[in-house]
């Protein structure tokens, strides 16, 4: 019987990859880069050290630690100054009424993810206070696919995997899950998410009934 209901941030509850988009082109553009929107793609889910060291791998750059920290805190602030303009508008289709529904089956809601900004994020979007844990960029040292970010959610509100649910848009993100032994819901395209063991394209595709009778097997 599920109970326990762990959420990704980005691509999940807000669409914050427009705004890594912004911040990582204008460093491109600095750095000669070509940097597209398919190229971000790649940057989905992933820290912000190997963003920046996709970038350049793209770019076939090679800069010194000196300027690589500085680049990661230029992106970072612009980033940010993106994020202080969030407010609640932001929150994705059909995912207020999932956390609502959750939290009246007083199931326990987790946020992992590979943000270091996420507890910002849900501040300004209004969504704080849903969460009983969050884990983020600055509990981990293995990234997704790695599970660790999901197993240390679940320790967190001392539920055990197979009681967990992880709903996640990024390929490695359902790889994660799958390996903590976790159910795996995929929120974007079959085609792409094919590992996970359902998907929907947004919450509002997600039925209440669904989300109370989840079983993992
Ligand atoms: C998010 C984004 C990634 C981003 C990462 C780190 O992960 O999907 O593109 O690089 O966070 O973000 P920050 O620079 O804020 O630490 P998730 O796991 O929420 O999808
Ligand atoms: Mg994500």
């Amino acid at each position: 019987m599920i109970n326990t209901y762990i959420f990704d941030l980005d691509g999940v509850i807000v669409d914050t990859a427009k705004y890594h988009y912004l911040a990582w082109k204008n460093l491109a553009d600095e750095l000669e880069i070509d940097f597209t929107k398919e190229h971000n793609e790649l940057l989905k889910g992933v820290s912000r050290i190997r963003s920046l060291e996709i970038i350049l791998d793209l770019g076939n750059k090679t800069i010194s630690d000196a300027d690589f920290d500085r680049f990661l805190h230029k992106k970072n602030e612009e980033y940010l100054s993106y994020i202080e303009k969030m407010n609640a508008s932001e929150i994705l289709p059909g995912v207020l009424n999932a956390l609502d529904f959750i939290k009246k089956i007083e199931g326990k809601i987790v946020l992992g993810s590979a943000s270091k900004n996420a507890k910002p994020i849900l501040e300004k979007v209004g969504l704080l206070d849903y969460f009983d844990a969050i884990v983020d960029g600055n509990d981990v040292s293995k990234a997704k696919p790695d599970p660790e970010v999901f197993l240390i959610g679940a320790e967190k509100v001392k539920s055990n995997p197979v009681n967990c649910v992880v709903f996640e848009d990024a390929v490695a993100g359902i790889q994660a899950a799958n390996s903590a032994g976790m159910l795996s819901i995929g929120i974007g395209e079959k085609e792409i998410l094919k590992e996970a063991d359902f998907v929907f394209s947004d919450f509002n595709q997600i039925s209440n009934e669904f989300l109370e009778k989840l079983e993992n097997n």
